[in-house]
């Protein structure tokens, strides 16, 4: 099997046990369960010369200038000193603590007062340790422009250096180390998950210290201690859209964190179905196609249970087409989903455009739109680098995006709404592909916001307690994590 030089060598680094999964304590004291041990590199001089190409050639691609190298030490310091020899490049030695005779000097090795030095570092999680040799080499008269990191962690450590002046590159990040080890089945997808879970939320990085004149200040950058925000909370922020404030007001009302999916053939079922759960629920979920009987008088019944109830309606269409064929689609035909539904979804896999298109329909009426950044159907092609491509198109069009349907939150924006289908009482699987997880797991676990939940509800023989167990399971799972501390 072809593989680039990058899922090589992280799966080479999986080999020699320089990843590992468990329970690690981190410098900081935070626990982790990855932990990247690359001190054992120096037992394999291979993957130590791989290593020093692939950090020298991106200094290349990148076009650094500099006048000197330098390894934090003390992992990186053999790294640096491959690249200086192989190279012809100088070098320089931070010294961790200056000796008590000769020099005391701090950096090893001679350099003019204004000269540029490269730092190079095995692995990043806050960028703190990148910033402390910086430092040192500050105090000696040189100037740090740029450091590139063998492996980045995602925690912070690039926007941390970037608010320092420093530019950090790194060769491997903590996603795409995912990606590969799920995709060779090194790690089963609930490891990788809970992974990127951790990195999500710990990120170590928090922007603008101001002092008492509004002066930024350089701070080494502490984990911070955050108590979740609850729904009611997160309704009264500033910057969430209005939809998303109503259904987080609904959510505290009613205490309910529930949405029915309700899957069934017929229109007068449906309208059963929301006049009875509708007490239970804070939004109703449609799959308007599978209906054999629609008319436009069943959607303005349904409406006005929508509003007697005081629930939302989301059309789980899933548009997935150029902006103006889904334009199309979201305003016209049959349905005219724009005029019922308050809440659409669609794929992000056509670009911006699918955005734009729904947007220039749905804005002007008040809707809102989640983008489907995972999905709970086995084998999803939803994951890694793509969620995170998700992420930001969400994120540049807060206007009419509201959230996610994701198997956990991928986003750290009190404003967006995570919501999970695939639920059920008990954990498993359909023979389809479906995989479900529980309420609990969902909101205290994966904190997500809302459970998505179909036949859990429509198969039970008692669908109105059901759908009361569902709610309930929800909520204590919900009021359980607000009772979490977050890191
Ligand atoms: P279930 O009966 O609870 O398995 O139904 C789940 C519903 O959520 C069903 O309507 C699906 O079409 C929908 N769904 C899902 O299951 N998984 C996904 O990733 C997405 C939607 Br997106």
């Amino acid at each position: 099997m072809d593989t680039d030089p990058i899922t090589d060598l992280i799966l080479q680094l999986h080999d020699v046990n320089a990843v590992k999964f468990g329970e690690y304590k981190l410098k900081s004291g935070l626990m982790t369960p990855i932990y990247i041990d690359l001190r054992v590199l120096v037992s394999f001089p291979a993957l130590m010369n791989q290593v020093s190409s692939l950090i020298y050639q991106r200094a290349q691609e990148e076009e650094l200038r500099f006048d000197n190298v330098c390894g934090v030490p003390y992992t990186a310091l053999p790294l640096a000193t491959i690249i200086c020899s192989r190279n012809d490049l100088p070098m320089l030695i931070r010294r961790k603590e200056a000796k008590n005779y000769g020099t005391k000097r701090l950096v090893e090795g001679s350099f003019r007062e204004g000269d540029t030095c490269l730092i190079i570092e095995d692995t990043v999680t806050s960028g703190a340790s990148i910033l402390e040799t910086a430092e040192v080499l500050y105090s000696g008269g040189l100037k740090v422009t740029d450091a590139i990191v063998l492996m980045d962690r995602e925690q912070g450590g690039v926007e941390m250096l970037a608010a320092q002046g420093i530019k950090l590159h790194p060769i491997i990040s903590m996603f795409k180390l995912l990606n590969v080890l799920q995709a060779a089945n090194r790690i089963d997808t609930q490891t990788a998950q809970s992974v990127r879970n951790f990195i999500l939320d710990n990120n170590t990085f928090s922007p603008k210290e101001e002092n008492c004149n509004g002066v930024p200040v350089t701070k080494t950058p502490s984990l911070k201690q955050t108590r979740e925000l609850s729904y009611g909370d997160r309704a009264k922020l500033p910057n969430v859209h209005p939809l998303a404030s109503k259904l987080l007001k609904i959510m505290e009302e009613k205490q309910s964190n529930l949405c029915v999916s309700a899957d069934v053939t017929s229109s007068e079922e449906l309208l059963q179905l929301a006049d009875s759960l509708g007490p239970k629920m804070c939004m109703l979920k449609t799959h308007v196609d599978i209906l054999k009987d629609y008319t436009v008088t069943f959607n303005q019944k349904l409406q006005a249970l929508a509003e007697k109830h005081n629930f939302l309606i989301f059309e789980d269409r899933k548009f997935a087409d150029i902006g103006n064929t889904v334009k199309r689609q979201y305003e016209g035909g049959l349905y005219q989903i724009s005029s019922w539904s308050h809440i659409v979804n669609a794929h992000a896999v056509p670009g911006p455009g699918v955005v734009k298109g729904l947007s220039a329909v749905g804005k002007p009426l008040g809707r809102g739109c989640l983008l489907i950044g995972q999905m709970s159907s086995q084998g999803s092609l939803a994951t890694g680098e793509y969620t995170q491509a998700v992420l930001k198109m969400a994120e540049e069009n807060t206007d009419f995006v509201i959230g996610f349907i994701c198997g956990s939150r991928i986003s750290k924006r009190p404003e967006f709404i995570h919501m999970t289908p695939g639920v059920q009482i008990q954990a498993g699987g359909d023979v389809l592909g479906q995989q479900y997880t529980t309420p609990e797991d969902v909101l205290y676990n994966k904190n997500s916001d809302v459970i998505i939940v179909g036949r859990g509800i429509l198969e039970a023989s008692d669908r109105l307690e059901a759908a009361e167990s569902y709610r309930k399971s929800g909520w204590e799972g919900y009021t359980k994590r607000l009772g979490k501390i977050s890191q």
